[in-house]
């Protein structure tokens, strides 16, 4: 049975960019499932319109399709309930929404305002001018002011990871000893970044950056071996 995943691809198809593909990505791995991926970019809604919406990740698992990170994520637990679990119990499933809520949000919507210039450096010509027409409408303004400042304004966003840097001091993980799928959640948005920018995020010295390290390991370097922007 194949397995295909449509990932957001840049101007290099092999730069995969997309925070929630990542999720999707590392969801696949933690179950085990094999999958394929099809680059895709933002401006062809039309290959991806058999999935009834225009974003991905688009997972098509044999007969079925599921899009939406979370979609998928929760389809991946009910289909294949044998293979490790991603959320560890129904009471943990909700924790784990609550952080994808909060990375939807607040973590998201911090980072984009340090990096958003560059994602439209590397883009594929076909998704440039959408890209930046978009996203200047939803900031309100052209995206090199969105993210001028961004040394001093980096000093927040790190602050807001006070949650997440109090967990991983303690463990390993955001799940424990292991990671799951809160930590794919957290992880995708940081992997987002790397790919796209060499914008430094973290203190070196930050536990968050540490747990950073512990995922881009996992799955044999999975993340880590992901092609970034130079
Ligand atoms: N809530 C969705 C968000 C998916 C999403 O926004 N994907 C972006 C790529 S990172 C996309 O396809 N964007 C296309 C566009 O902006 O037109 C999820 O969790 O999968």
């Amino acid at each position: 049975m194949k397995r295909i995943l449509y990932d957001l691809a840049g101007a290099d198809p092999n730069l995969r960019f997309s925070p929630y593909c990542w999720r999707t990505k590392l969801a696949l791995a933690h179950k085990g499932l094999d999958y394929e991926t099809v680059p895709w970019r933002m401006t062809e809604k039309d290959v991806i319109a058999f999935a009834g919406q225009g974003r991905v990740p688009v997972l098509v698992d044999g007969e079925r399709t599921v899009s939406d990170s979370w979609a998928i994520a929760t389809y991946l637990e009910q289909a294949y309930p044998d293979r490790p679990s991603l959320f560890g119990g129904p009471a943990a499933t909700v924790v784990t929404r609550f952080v994808n809520t909060w990375a939807d949000t607040t973590l998201h919507g911090g980072i984009i305002r340090l990096i958003v210039s560059d994602i439209a450096r590397i883009v594929h010509d076909s998704d440039r001018e959408y890209f930046r027409q978009s996203r200047e409408q939803r900031f309100g303004m052209p995206l090199e002011q969105v993210t001028a400042g961004r040394d001093e304004r980096v000093r927040a966003v790190r602050e807001s990871l006070l949650p997440l840097r109090h967990i991983v001091s303690t463990q390993p993980y955001l799940a424990g000893d292991e990671p799951a799928y809160a930590d794919y959640i957290v992880f995708g948005t940081f992997q987002w970044a790397r790919c796209v920018s060499a914008f430094e995020l973290l203190d070196r010295e930050d536990a968050v950056a540490a747990w950073r390290e512990r995922m881009l390991d996992r799955f044999g370097g999975l993340a880590r071996r992901a092609p970034c922007a130079a």
